[in-house]
């Protein structure tokens, strides 16, 4: 029979995230307003199994409203099982709250850490193996395959009770975990190595994976080779900084008598991290840099180009007396967060300066000469920036927006 799942991971609900300055609430309210939209989502889609592959909490740091928030959102009603297996920054200890404020929700289960743990589902026709961390570090191999098992519980439609009856595994075989993926067949690393070699030694029909935050790439229609276990990760649904820009995703999965038929992907983020670069010239007026930002990122996002954090990358040639830090006052009126990256370089003839037999000739030249020696393109920036300045100061301007 035919399934259709969910999957997601690395959600850190509850993180911090105090770089962020004053957006820092903003994105602390996407991380959930995120996870609100993928249960959602999962309902309006009829999702059958829901699946969170660890990161779900950001333990150390989730506050207790936000969790009985958290809390609030998996009691809601829902057709769908939710099935977490926890990693490294929940793990799933008797004083984790998935051990006490959530061991009561209905059609909600965590994975144990002791031991590796199969759920039937005999009404989806589908088996789950799946097991959590225990604590910060994983050091041996933690991988779901079948066999494996050392219990087995069977779904009611509502909890998980356990079956000693002995049967065998159901037709859809599908594992949940955390882990990081490793070339070769040895492993080394402390948060759950595991090896591509073992992988492909797996007989699972899909391994949904967590830990890395960036997505893999997805298998396209008719390049899914059914021999091999599909090991996946969704990426984090919602960016936690500009590491993670631009659009995320979960992860929809459709199964068939064991077989994968699709995998398609959810976009997921509430709000973006986005890093761009705009080219400007000396003639533009602050009302045209606006103008001209403004429209870019509409075209990123034409509805809710408002909702993300910005870091522009202002390059080309400065205009005389542009001041960066109200230019991005002025964007902030416009598009809310955002940060301005100084990066232009000089509108003045370098060239002619350096010639001159003068203080600021000398300036010139060593400047330059640092630019050409330098092979990092942020470095070449950085002297750009320091040569304009340097140059606004011979010119006897106050150096006001240097950060
Ligand atoms: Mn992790």
């Amino acid at each position: 029979m035919s399934i259709r799942i969910l999957h997601t991971a690395d959600l850190h609900l509850g993180s911090r995230m105090s770089s962020l300055g004053q957006a820092a609430p903003d994105f602390q309210e996407a991380l959930i307003q995120s996870f609100d939209r993928l249960l959602q989502e999962a309902e309006k889609r009829s999702i059958d199994l829901f699946l969170i592959a660890g990161d779900f909490l950001e333990v150390a740091e989730i506050q207790d409203r936000e969790l009985n928030r958290v809390h609030d959102l998996l009691v809601r009603e829902r057709s769908f099982p939710v099935l977490i297996a926890a990693g490294n920054h929940d793990p799933y200890s008797s004083a984790s709250p998935y051990a006490a404020l959530f061991s009561k929700i209905p059609r909600l289960y965590v994975f144990p850490s002791e031991a590796i743990v199969r759920l039937d589902f005999p009404e989806l026709d589908t088996s789950v193996w799946g097991v959590s961390f225990g604590s910060l570090y994983q050091e041996t191999t933690l991988l779901p395959d079948i066999g494996t098992e050392q219990a087995t519980l069977r779904y009611d439609g509502s909890g998980f009770p356990v079956n000693d009856q002995k049967e065998e595994p159901l037709t859809n075989k599908i594992g949940l975990v955390h882990g990081e993926l490793i070339a070769g067949s040895s492993a080394a690393g402390v948060y759950n190595s595991l090896p591509s070699q073992r992988i492909r030694e797996n007989r699972l029909d899909y391994l949904a994976l967590g830990h890395i935050h960036k997505a893999s790439e997805l298998p396209q229609g008719d390049r899914i080779d059914s021999r091999n276990t599909m090991a996946l990760y969704p990426g984090s649904p919602q960016g936690l900084s500009f590491n993670e820009a631009g659009a995320r995703q979960a992860l929809i999965v459709e199964l068939d008598n064991s077989e994968i038929l699709s995998v398609s992907s959810l976009p997921s983020s509430s709000r973006m991290f986005i890093d761009l670069n705009t080219e400007i010239n000396s003639s533009q007026s602050d009302q045209e840099i606006i103008d001209q930002i403004v429209a870019e990122v509409r075209e990123i996002d034409p509805v809710d180009y408002r909702r993300h954090s910005y870091k522009i990358h202002l390059r080309g040639e400065a205009p005389s007396d542009l001041k960066v830090k109200r230019l991005e006052s002025g964007l902030r009126e416009e598009i809310g967060h955002v940060n301005l990256l100084d990066e232009l370089r000089p509108a003045e003839n370098i060239k002619e300066l350096g010639e001159e037999q003068t203080l600021r000739g000398l300036f010139v030249r060593k400047m330059l000469a640092a630019a050409e020696e330098s092979d990092n393109e942020d470095t070449e920036y950085d002297l750009q920036q320091a040569l304009r300045l340097g140059l606004a100061a011979f010119r006897g301007e106050a150096i006001d927006d240097v950060y």
